[in-house]
């Protein structure tokens, strides 16, 4: 199985969910992309739902697809939200903002009543960290910020290199929110509670991708089929 038509298994899916009237959560990523365009297809047949993007390619996408786009100032309460993850744990905690979109999924997340997750089999794993975390913070001050976590990071016996996001073409890269984002290479992360809880007391940093409590269930697309965890 090619890891695309996985993710299009998990997005069509997830797009079977959806009932007339919904306040949707528009994910971002490779993944949430399938899930877009099948919404978009169940919405030209008629399908009554309005969405919140997560990002600016979301909603490009999203408009592209016909689905009507509201806001959260607008539409402050969800019923669901779907969308990728960069890894995902036995207990659905997430790391996510491998696509730079964390900290607009995680506050478009936490005001939805559901949150589903949709990946390929690949991103699941029994202790996060594999895949470094993402940290959004203020181009402002970054390298007393970089120190700050870098401290923090060791004084929770985690070590690890923090590398500053670059663009495609070398520059550094900035978020649809106008910040940095450095990567932390940390190789497993233990206790991901804690560093979540800890990480946000550094005032340099706006959000972290660690996504804890806020998921309520997964698609994952294996080989052997779609495996449907929590809802
Ligand atoms: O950046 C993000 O949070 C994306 O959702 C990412 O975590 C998943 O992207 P993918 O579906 O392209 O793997």
């Amino acid at each position: 199985f090619v890891s695309d038509t996985l993710k299009r298994a998990a997005g069509e899916r997830a797009a079977a969910l959806v009932t007339d009237g919904m306040k949707l959560g528009l994910g971002s990523g490779s993944t949430a992309a399938h899930f877009v365009a099948a919404l978009g297809e169940r919405v030209r047949e008629g399908l009554q739902v309005v969405g919140v993007p997560t990002s600016e390619a979301t909603r490009e996408q999203a408009e592209r697809e016909g689905i009507p786009l509201t806001t959260l100032d607008e539409t402050p309460e969800l019923d669901l939200t779907i969308d990728g993850a960069d890894e995902i744990d036995e207990d659905l905690r997430l790391i996510k903002g491998g696509g730079g979109a964390h900290l607009r999924e995680k506050i478009v997340a936490s005001a939805s009543r559901r949150m589903i997750v949709i990946a390929d089999g690949s991103k699941r794993v029994q202790t996060l960290g594999r895949f470094p975390l993402p940290i959004e913070v203020v181009p402002f001050g970054l390298r007393a910020t970089e120190i700050a976590i870098t401290k923090l990071v060791e004084s929770l016996g985690l070590e690890g290199e923090l590398r500053l996001r670059k663009a495609a073409d070398g520059s550094t890269y900035v978020t649809d929110g106008g910040h940095y984002i450095l990567d932390a290479h940390l190789g497993r992360i233990d206790k991901p509670n804690v560093l979540a809880s800890t990480l946000n007391n550094i005032p340099g940093v706006v959000e972290h991708g660690l996504f804890i409590g806020l998921a309520t269930g997964a698609i994952l697309a294996t080989g052997e089929g779609l495996v449907e965890l929590g809802q």
